[in-house]
Formats: structure tokens, C-alpha cells, sequence
């Protein structure tokens, strides 16, 4: 018989030989050598003005704790511009790495030929699973790039109760956009992609773009902060013809029912001037009671106050960016989600998480709301990235970058070739701290849409790190030139200013220089000829007049 000692020396050898195998078996499960993931985050129309990581005097007030987790663990980009300032061309050009007169998308309502190649469709042949959630806005489904997953809000979307498409069709579901976008993304990630690939999911908010309305649960979160208002909010346009001839007025242009939920009079919960009462309408009974109770009294004494038009004026202002930082809450709170998710599952280390937004967004400047203009609250976009272990936490960069840059840096920092005809350039070699000789040091900007929303004619221009030459065109003919440093409101236009002279010759080449770059053709005088969908821009007469 064997001794109890023997009997209890021979389990613990069984056991250890047992629990080394069975932690080598899981190992063996793990693959050697992933593929990195990718996250891009993307906002419409957010400011960077309104996300703190920026450090601008509205975020300290309205602060965006998650959103800034991204910057805290990777790169801010503090001179990232778009080259086009209005949604759908600039997510044409995040997806190609093109201009829209190359990839054929330069304003809204036109669609994208998904035929051609997006990084999304390279990044699927090489075995990724590919997904997008949210806002897409180039064309009523995402045709032709063979996304794994796709469920996008219809056209613009819609706040309360969105429509959602996906190839079985389209459904209005009941909840607030922001937070289903959140939710389908996150359904994904644990539910529905292939765990054995890697993956590359995009999640688009509809948030903050207007008629900015914010979830039930935020309309009263700045109810009683009172935002900086901005130097230039009662701007005279002197000089700037087609800053004059806008309609993007928050006193002027906004619909007092529809964007600033003002309602008629004391006591009614009846709305102004509602040019699409849907958005409104569309929401149940009990969602529409509770959104009531909450601007009520705020409304009530509005309509009590016996404003002069400068204190309306002033009023609408706090209105508007009140409502347009509390929809970023949700967009900040799932972007909270999204990195516990991820930090959950282990998923952290092997991911590039990126977020942007479709362009940059006036709160106030020159006393506009919207976009479109090459002044820098539209042009400029916020950029934030990280990937722990190959972007240094907590860092930034004041390189110049564009929407254009983020195809080549996918493809780049995920291990595929950036095909020769990207206009864009990687920005991995910033990214990871390497010196960066030659980096560009001006940017190319072109904006078509006119006769169009908001009356911003058509201009094209550059930008370098100082001065910038903008130069209006179609039924106007107007040249303007900012020293960004002097002027960083852009209220002075120095064509005429002899002293700038030299710069202003040397930036008039340096326009000629990028147009000739990105295959600009020769820009057309055209008069008044309606944008109509499907129609392409008119395109362009025999030399570059500049
Ligand atoms: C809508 C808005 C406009 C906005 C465009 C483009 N009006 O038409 O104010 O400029 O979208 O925005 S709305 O009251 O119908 O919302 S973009 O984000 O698609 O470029
Ligand atoms: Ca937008």
C-alpha cells in the first residue's frame, strides 16, 4: 500500500501538470501576432471650441471628460483643418483620402460612387470586419463599399425616435439617437462581428448638428451657465462682402421654434416659426411632456422679459449653445461606453481609437451658427488619437493636417500600402514622434455650394501657418487676406493693405501651387446656376484666375 504522503505528492504533480497545460492551451488559442483595430469616432458639425482637450473658454464650461480620455492616452492635432467644410464632401474625402473634385463629391445631396476606393474596402480585402453605425450622408446607403455591418440613420437623421436603414430595410426605433448609435456599436463589437479578425468600426453621431435637441435627461444640464459670448458675435462683415451676405445668423437666420425652441407666449408650450415640425412631432406623447416641463419656465420668462433686440440677440445666443453643448453630453457619455468597452475586454492595447468630427462649427463667431466658410471656427476640426504604446500619451502636434490626411494614416498604421493616387499623407510618421522633415506648411480649401443653404458663396483658398488668402467667387469676385496672428478673429481683410504686398503675392502663388498640386481644374465664373442633385459641378473654364 502507498503511504498517504505518496498519494497527496502524486495529486499535486497531476494538478500542476494539468494547470500548465491548460493555461498553454489557451495560449495556443491566442493568435501570435494581431492586427491592430480601429475605432473612428466621428460628431457632426462639433467645435472644437465646445470639447475641453482643446482648452477653449466654452468647453471649461460644458467639458467633455470622455471625449478627452482619448487625448489623455494619445495626440491632440491642434492645427487639423478640413478641406471642404460641409458634411457630406468632407466624409467623401475622409473615406478616399481625395478632393471632391477628384473622388466627385463637392456638396451636399450628391452621392458617393462607392465603387471607387475607400480604406474601408481595402481594409476588408486584407480580412478586417468592417462596420458602420450612425450618421453616413452620402447617399441613402453606404453602396459599394461592402461594409460587414452597416446600420446608418436616414439622410440627415433625426434626433428623437430616428429611422435606422440597414439591408433588411428601414425602421423607427424609439430612444435618442446618440445613445442607439452607442448602443447598435457596442452590440456589434460584442455580439455580432467575427471575434477570430480584426476590425475597423466607424460610429457617426448625429450630434450636435442642428436643430440640436438633447436627450431628455440633458436639456436642463446648462440651463443656468451662462457661456463666454465671443468678441466678434455683433460683427459689421466691413470688408468681407460675402460674410455680409450669409444667412447663418443666430439672431437673424435661426428658427425660433424649430432651432432655439422659443414658444409663442407665457403659459404655451406651442413652438415659433417650425419650418420642419417633425422633428417635434415624431416624439411620443411622454417624451414631448417631459421635453415641455423642462424649457417651460425658461421659455415663460423669455416671453415675460421686455427685451431689446441687443438682449435678444444676447438671449438666443446662451439658447443656442446651451442646447448645442448638451447634445454633446450624449455623444461624450458614449464615447465614455465605447473606451470601458474596449478596456473591459482586454481590447485597449491592440486598438487605434480615433475622434473627429465632419468639420469645425461656428458658436457665436461673427454671429453665425452652421460652417462652410474657410474662417478657422469651420475650418479647423478637432483630431484626436490614440494607440497605447506607439503614440506617446497626452502629447499634441501643431502640424498642419487635413480630413484628407485619414485614409493613408489607416491604411498606414494598420499595415496595408497607401495606393500613389491618395492626395492625403500618412500622418504615422508625427504620430509616433519620429522627426518630420518636409511636412506641408499650407493647406488647399475649396467650398462649392452655392445657391445653396445658408447663402456662403463659393471660395477656395490657403492657409499657412500665419496667413491665409481666400478668394470668393461666382456672382461675387472678392479677395481676402488675414494675418492670423495680428487678426486671429479675422475682421481685418488686408487685400488692399500695401504693406502685405509680398505675402500676399507669395500666398497668391502658393494657392496656384496646391491647385496645380491636387489637379484643381481652372475655377469657372458660372452666374447663379441652381446646385440641383445628381447634377455635377460645372466645371471649370481655360486658366486659374489668381
Ligand atoms: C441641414 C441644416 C443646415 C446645414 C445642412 C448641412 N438645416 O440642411 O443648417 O447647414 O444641414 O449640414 S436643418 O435645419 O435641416 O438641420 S451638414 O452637417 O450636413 O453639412
Ligand atoms: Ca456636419
Amino acid at each position: 500500500m502507498k503511504s498517504p504522503m505518496f498519494i497527496k505528492l502524486l495529486i499535486a504533480v497531476c494538478l500542476v501538470f494539468l494547470l500548465s497545460n491548460f493555461k498553454k492551451g489557451k495560449e495556443e488559442k491566442a493568435p501570435t501576432k494581431q492586427q491592430p483595430n480601429l475605432v473612428f469616432i466621428m460628431a457632426d458639425d462639433h467645435a472644437y471650441q465646445a470639447l475641453s482637450a482643446y482648452n477653449h473658454p466654452i468647453s471649461k464650461l460644458a467639458p467633455t471628460p470622455n471625449i478627452d480620455r482619448i487625448a489623455n492616452a494619445g495626440m491632440r492635432f491642434d492645427n487639423s483643418f478640413v478641406s471642404n467644410s460641409l458634411c457630406g464632401p468632407s466624409r467623401a474625402t475622409m473615406l478616399t483620402g481625395k478632393f471632391g473634385h477628384i473622388n466627385g463629391f463637392s456638396y451636399n445631396g450628391q452621392t458617393f460612387d462607392g465603387s471607387q476606393p475607400t480604406w474601408p474596402k481595402m481594409l476588408k480585402e486584407e480580412g478586417y470586419q468592417t462596420a458602420v453605425v450612425g450618421k453616413w450622408h452620402i447617399g441613402h446607403t453606404p453602396e459599394g463599399i461592402d461594409f460587414d455591418f452597416w446600420k446608418i440613420l436616414n439622410d440627415q437623421g433625426e434626433y428623437y425616435n430616428p429611422e435606422f436603414i440597414t439591408k433588411d430595410g428601414s425602421e423607427t426605433i424609439e430612444g435618442y439617437a446618440t445613445d442607439l448609435t452607442t448602443d447598435y456599436s457596442l452590440d456589434w463589437l460584442e455580439n455580432k462581428r467575427d471575434k477570430n479578425k480584426p476590425f475597423a468600426l466607424m460610429i457617426h453621431h448625429k450630434a450636435p448638428h442642428r436643430n440640436q435637441m438633447p436627450a431628455l435627461r440633458h436639456t436642463q444640464m446648462y440651463e443656468n451657465t451662462e457661456f463666454p459670448v465671443p468678441e466678434t458675435y455683433f460683427d459689421n462683415y466691413d470688408d468681407r462682402k460675402a460674410a455680409g451676405a450669409q444667412k447663418m445668423n443666430i439672431y437673424k437666420d435661426m428658427y425660433e421654434g424649430h432651432d432655439l425652441k422659443m414658444t409663442v407666449a407665457v403659459g404655451s408650450d406651442s413652438l415659433r416659426y417650425d419650418r420642419w415640425p417633425n422633428h417635434f412631432e415624431r416624439m411620443t406623447q411622454e417624451q414631448r411632456t417631459e421635453w415641455n416641463a423642462a424649457y417651460r419656465k425658461r421659455n415663460d420668462d423669455m416671453n415675460t422679459a421686455n427685451f431689446s433686440d441687443k438682449e435678444m440677440a444676447l438671449w438666443k445666443y446662451q439658447r443656442y449653445v446651451q442646447d448645442y453643448c448638451a447634445t454633446i453630453a450624449s455623444v461624450d457619455e458614449g464615447v465614455g461606453r465605447v473606451l470601458d468597452y474596449l478596456e473591459e475586454n482586454n481590447l485597449t492595447e491592440n486598438t487605434i481609437i480615433v475622434y473627429t468630427s465632419d468639420q469645425g462649427f461656428f458658436i457665436g463667431e461673427h454671429g453665425w451658427f452652421d460652417k462652410r466658410f474657410m474662417y478657422e471656427q469651420s475650418l479647423r476640426t478637432p483630431l484626436l488619437i490614440q494607440y497605447p504604446g506607439k503614440i506617446k500619451a497626452n502629447s499634441s502636434t501643431d502640424k498642419m493636417v487635413q480630413n484628407l490626411d485619414l485614409a493613408p494614416t489607416f491604411l498606414d498604421l494598420l499595415g496595408l500600402d497607401i495606393p500613389e493616387d491618395i492626395q492625403g499623407e500618412s500622418l504615422k510618421p508625427i504620430l509616433t514622434g519620429k522627426k518630420v522633415k518636409d511636412w506641408r506648411e499650407s493647406i488647399y480649401y475649396h467650398y462649392y455650394e452655392y445657391p445653396g443653404f445658408h447663402s456662403v458663396k463659393r471660395h477656395y483658398g490657403v492657409r499657412d501657418s500665419r496667413y491665409k488668402l481666400i478668394h470668393f467667387y461666382n456672382n461675387i469676385d472678392q479677395w481676402e487676406f488675414y494675418d492670423l496672428e495680428k487678426d486671429p478673429n479675422e475682421v481685418a481683410n488686408l487685400i488692399g493693405d500695401a504693406t502685405y504686398k509680398g505675402e500676399i503675392d507669395r500666398m497668391k502663388k502658393e494657392l496656384n501651387r496646391l491647385m496645380v498640386k491636387y489637379e484643381e481644374p481652372p475655377v469657372v465664373e458660372w452666374k447663379d446656376e441652381p446646385l440641383r442633385k445628381g447634377r455635377k459641378v460645372p466645371n471649370m473654364v481655360s486658366e486659374n484666375k489668381h
